[in-house]
């Protein structure tokens, strides 16, 4: 394809597969020479991710929305720019289930993703406080499950209360136009269904979900704070068969070979007290509530499996007893780990012979503070600089190559207890993952000896892109005053500990 403009030359585009045969389908080249400017690349893809590279050439004003002067000359030298990604999988999960961000949000989100070269987009749908796909078999999740009363502020150890409801969800038109807006921009979509923890709205919206003979599960509504909830799935057929319904509609919407299911931070308080778990633990021969856990997470695994698609799970879904042989419980070969508890759930997984996605949350987790001191917006987790995350390293040490093999790639979680809204959001995301972008896409040199200096430098240029996208990053020397939450507990850093 040739965009020619006869007086000023042209920009041809071009899929050149000879491009990708040893750096894979984004492969790109950016060639610059006088009026003409050829983008190659090894596939679609390749030439998207070549189009933003010719776009960074560009300056800062080609990040606008529309053009600002009428009659703008640009101006480049020649230049040949070739260029792949180091990792296929270069991630960030948005967690609209704690605090729901419209539609529009989620399509400048894909925006700012694209500008920046990752390409998946993992969707954290549901959660205790709120579920956000519409789920045409089973209407109470969203008529029910999409609202809360009210939400506490700050860490949940802040007395605060937002006495304002909180809700909303995504109908499957949304979801359809989120996920074609993201192919469009070569980015996938991977959606989570977190079970079998972390599902209180679910319970909520129907109450037999939940273990009904050791609470009266008809008293709970959707939760208001934040932590890790003891109102788990009932492991039934009921549960089983009701999550099978809401999976069908799931893979109907979203193309995604990868499918999250969550499988993290599930108490066995009510497994262990209720007879109908028990049951089902001697049915099966499962020893414990660890195994009776594993068998849900299983059970999910083959279904997925038998569809044509591969479970991504927390690294939880490593736990649960010897019935697989060992670490990993009979998971099929396609299940990949998401490795957020540091990095030995990445690689326990790898040398099990499980793909995994490294996102330890002491290194991305982008919901951390990105500075000590009181100035920072309600902050929680380690300190997380800009430079902490530019030397952030997807491959643990250790590793053999063909384990190596096994990392995907990383992604940066940004959970959103304490970012009620996409200012909140962009402030948590920003810098940072600028920094992320540039560890998943570049073969940068070990954590210590990357170029931190020059990196800044670079950045002077990317955040004068950065407020031409709109973006309200945190600036470098601090919060600006209206970015601070005075008065809103975060967690206090004493006491955290040390980064491993
Ligand atoms: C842990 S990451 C969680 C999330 C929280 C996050 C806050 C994971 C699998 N579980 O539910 O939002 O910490 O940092």
């Amino acid at each position: 394809m040739c965009i020619r403009d006869s007086a000023n030359g042209g920009v041809l585009l071009r899929v050149l597969p000879e491009l990708g045969a040893e750096d894979g389908p984004e492969a790109h080249r950016v060639v610059v020479d006088g009026h003409l400017v050829e983008i190659a690349g090894a596939s679609e893809a390749g030439v998207f991710r070549g189009a933003q590279t010719f776009r960074q050439m560009l300056g800062p004003e080609a990040f606008r929305r529309a053009p600002v002067s009428a009659k703008r000359a640009w101006e480049l030298p020649p230049v040949v720019v070739e260029d792949a990604p180091r990792f296929a999988w270069r991630g960030a999960l948005l967690d609209v289930a704690r605090h729901f961000m419209p539609k529009g949000g989620v399509l400048r989100y894909l925006d700012l993703l694209a500008a920046h070269k990752l390409n998946v987009l993992h969707l954290h749908l549901t959660d205790d406080q709120g579920w956000r796909l519409q789920v045409d078999r089973c209407p109470r999740l969203t008529e029910v499950g999409a609202w809360r009363a009210r939400s506490k502020l700050g860490h949940r150890a802040s007395p605060l209360w937002d006495e304002r409801p909180h809700g909303g969800y995504y109908t499957k038109d949304d979801i359809r136009e989120i996920v074609a807006y993201a192919a469009e921009r070569h980015i996938t979509v991977v959606p989570e269904i977190d079970v079998p923890g972390h599902s209180q709205a679910a319970i909520a919206a129907y109450p037999e979900l939940g273990n009904t003979d050791v609470i009266d599960t008809t008293t709970l509504s959707v939760w208001d704070t934040w932590g890790i909830n003891p109102n788990v799935l009932a492991p039934t057929d009921t549960t089983l068969a009701f999550y099978e319904n809401v999976l069908t509609e799931v893979l109907d919407l979203f193309p995604s070979p990868f499918v999250h299911i969550g499988g993290d931070e599930c108490p066995k308080g009510q497994w262990k007290a209720s007879p109908a778990a028990r049951a089902r633990m001697a049915a099966e021969g499962l020893a414990d509530e660890e195994e009776l856990q594993s068998w849900f997470i299983r059970h999910f695994d083959r279904w997925l499996a038998a569809r044509g698609r591969r479970l991504v799970g927390w690294d939880e879904i490593l736990e649960g007893g010897t019935l697989g042989g060992g670490l990993t419980p009979g998971l099929t070969p396609g299940a990949t780990v998401s490795s957020w508890r540091g990095r030995a759930g990445g690689i326990a997984a790898a040398r099990a012979g499980h793909d995994v996605i490294m996102c330890p949350e002491q290194e991305v987790y982008l919901d951390h503070r990105q500075a000590p001191g009181d100035d920072e917006p309600v902050p929680i987790g380690w300190v997380r600089t800009l430079e902490d995350v530019y030397r952030f390293e997807p491959v643990p040490s250790g590793l053999s190559p063909a384990e190596a093999d096994r990392v995907l790639g990383a992604q940066a979680n940004l959970w959103t207890e304490v970012m009620e809204n996409q200012q909140r959001v962009d402030y948590q995301a920003f810098p940072r993952l600028a920094a992320f972008a540039e560890t998943v896409w570049s073969p940068l040199p070990a954590p210590a000896e990357r170029d931190f200096a020059s990196f800044e430098r670079r950045m002077t240029t990317h955040y004068a892109r950065l407020d031409a996208l709109g973006v309200d990053y945190r600036p470098p020397g601090g919060p600006r005053p209206w970015q601070r939450r005075p008065g809103v507990l975060g967690r206090p850093l004493e006491g955290a500990p040390p980064i491993v």
